[in-house]
């Protein structure tokens, strides 16, 4: 039986793991999670108000924007602007960083980089979507953040997590020293912890993969998934494919079942589709502090270098086992050319 506790009173009390901390990085967890609050509100009534479909704009990715997309970005902003505790906000839904430049975040020393509504082409068949935040410290001192404070590699990340509009609204995050998962409890409007200590199992027998692209991908990928097709998981099941295309739904299986998630270069992808520092480095940064594995098929995601704000890579993220699976494979397809 889990202890009743809301995340308010969870990152108060873990705040004493860290002996310098002065609530800095607590107050702005929970202004990321007050915008979660307001964004499922929007999410859980899209169907009944007129906030599905485009709004009309395209985002920097190319890709329609949906309103809840735009929503999402403005709340999450606005409640980072308010909080004071951020200095700059990258989000996938803006070229450019976003400078919170106001009197009261004006000495702020962390970094938001966020995927404010994740798997937004689901929006409108009631599929489950996400937010993903990762948080950095500043590196510069004085004046206003740079470029440079932003391109910070995952490892260097004090926090991250997600927050799944599902069946429940949850929010998962991490500050380092494990993970946690807390519950919407709409009665009372607080996030309960529901989830301690999330560990993800070393094996699994789920993968999640998008085999429309199968044509698409590299023979190591291909070969992983013909292996897990013809033969029984450890666990002697069968394994299972299961696929959402919305990376939190499809992680947050995964990280509470086991399983792995790919989505590897492809031809259409040749960097991967996923971006680097809003979605796979804050999902590593969960999945290592689970006890996964989380590579871009080559390295660790957390140590890959960021160029770009906006730049992609290739994923593999889940179940140790079964990432060391297929980094057999794509090494020996490396070793073959
Ligand atoms: P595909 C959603 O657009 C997203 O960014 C992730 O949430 C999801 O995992 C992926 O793209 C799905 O991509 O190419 O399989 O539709």
């Amino acid at each position: 039986m889990t202890t009743f506790k809301t995340l308010g009173q969870f990152i108060i009390e873990k705040q004493a793991d860290f002996p310098y901390a002065k609530g800095e990085l607590s107050r702005l967890l929970r202004d990321i999670g007050i915008a979660a609050k307001v964004v499922n509100r929007e999410v859980n009534k899209a169907g009944l108000v007129d906030i599905l479909g485009d709004a009309g704009q395209i985002n920097v990715q190319g890709e329609g924007q949906k309103k809840l997309d735009v929503y999402a970005d403005e709340q999450f902003i606005r409640a980072l602007q308010s909080g004071g505790e951020c200095c700059v906000v990258a989000s996938e839904e803006h070229e450019l960083p976003v400078d919170i430049d106001s009197e009261l975040s004006r000495n702020a020393k962390y970094i938001v980089c966020i995927d404010p509504l994740d798997g937004s082409s689901n929006i409108d068949v009631n599929v489950s979507v996400g937010t993903i935040f990762s948080i950095y410290r500043r590196d510069s001192l004085g004046g206003r953040p740079t470029l440079k404070d932003i391109l910070q590699k995952g490892d260097k990340q004090v926090a991250a997590g997600y927050i799944v509009y599902g069946s429940s609204t949850m929010l998962v995050y991490t500050t380092g020293k494990g993970v946690n998962g807390f519950t919407l409890d709409p009665s009372i409007g607080e996030f309960c912890l529901s989830h301690p200590e999330i560990r993800v199992p070393a094996m699994g027998q789920i993968y999640s993969v998008n085999e429309g692209n199968y044509s698409k991908f590299s023979d190591g990928v291909k070969k992983y998934i013909k292996y897990c097709q013809e033969n029984d998981a450890p666990s002697q099941r069968p394994y299972t494919s299961r696929y959402i295309g919305s990376l939190v739904a499809d992680i947050h299986r995964n990280l509470l079942l086991g399983g792995i998630f790919i989505y590897p270069a492809t031809r259409t992808h040749p960097n991967g589709k996923l971006r680097l520092m809003y979605e796979c480095n804050p999902i590593a940064f969960i999945i290592e502090q689970a006890g996964g594995r989380a590579t871009d098929g080559c390295m660790r995601i957390l140590d890959i270098e960021p160029g770009s704000l906006h730049q992609r890579s290739a994923c593999f993220m889940g179940s140790t086992g079964m990432v060391a699976a297929i980094e057999h494979f794509l090494d020996a397809e490396r070793n073959s050319v």
